[in-house]
C-alpha cells in the first residue's frame, strides 16, 4: 500500500448538527477509502510513480502514462481533495476568519459576507458533482473562487487550493436532500480557520506548494 486513508482528526459525530454522523462515516470510510484503494491499484504497475506525492502527479497529468491518467486524475484528486477537506473542518469551528486569510478575503472580496455569498453561489451553480474552491497562484496573494467538476483539483491548473467545499451529493444528501444551498450555508459553521491560514502560508511561501504540503 503506497497511499493510505488518513484517520479523521475528530469523531464521526463531531461535526453534528452541520454534518451528520452517517454522512461522515460513509464519506470518509467508503468514498475517500475507495479513492485511496483505486489510486493504489492504478499505480500498482508503475512503481516509479508510487514514491511521488499525489499533488505532484496531479500537477502534470499529461506526464502520466495514458492508461492510468484518468484513474489518477479521479482517484488521486479524490484522495487529495478529501485529505484537505477533513482538516479544514473542526468541531466548534466557523465564526469570522482571522489572521492572514481575513486580510486576503477583505482585500479580494471586500468583506467576509460578500466572499461567502459568492463562494456559496458558485457551489450551488456547479452542475452535477464537483467542488467549489478558494485557490491562489503559488508564491502570490492572487486568489479567486472557482469550481471544478468531479474530483479535479486546482493544482492541475497551476493553482493551489486554500479551502474547498465538496458539492457531490454524497457530502450532504442524507441530511439536506436536494437543498445544496442550505448545506453550503451551514458548512461555514465547521470551518477551521487555523488550518486554512496554514494553507495560505503554504501558498504564499512556495512556488511548488505540493512539495511542502503533502
Ligand atoms: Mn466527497
Amino acid at each position: 500500500m503506497t497511499h493510505e486513508l488518513p484517520a479523521l482528526p475528530y469523531d464521526y459525530s463531531a461535526l453534528e448538527p452541520v454534518i451528520d454522523t452517517q454522512t461522515m462515516k460513509l464519506h470518509h470510510d467508503m468514498h475517500h477509502g475507495a479513492y485511496v484503494k483505486n489510486l493504489n491499484a492504478a499505480l500498482e504497475k508503475h512503481p516509479n510513480l508510487q514514491s511521488k506525492n499525489v499533488e505532484e502527479l496531479l500537477r502534470d497529468l499529461n506526464a502520466l502514462p495514458e492508461e492510468i491518467r484518468t484513474a489518477v486524475r479521479n482517484n488521486g484528486g479524490g484522495h487529495v481533495n478529501h485529505s484537505m477537506f477533513w482538516k479544514i473542518m473542526k468541531p466548534q469551528g466557523g465564526g469570522e476568519p482571522n489572521g492572514a486569510i481575513a486580510a486576503i478575503i477583505k482585500k479580494s472580496f471586500g468583506n467576509f459576507k460578500d466572499f461567502q455569498s459568492k463562494f456559496n453561489d458558485a457551489g450551488a451553480k456547479q452542475f452535477g458533482s464537483g467542488w467549489v474552491w478558494l485557490a491562489g497562484t503559488p508564491g502570490s496573494e492572487d486568489v479567486r473562487i472557482l469550481t471544478t467538476a468531479n474530483q479535479d483539483n486546482p493544482i492541475s491548473q497551476g493553482l493551489f487550493p486554500i479551502l474547498g467545499n465538496d458539492v457531490w451529493e454524497h457530502a450532504y444528501y442524507l441530511k439536506y436532500n436536494n437543498r445544496r444551498p442550505e448545506y453550503l450555508a451551514a458548512w461555514w459553521n465547521v470551518v477551521n480557520w487555523d488550518e486554512i491560514n496554514k494553507r495560505l502560508e503554504t501558498l504564499k511561501a512556495h512556488h511548488e506548494p505540493a512539495m511542502a504540503h503533502r
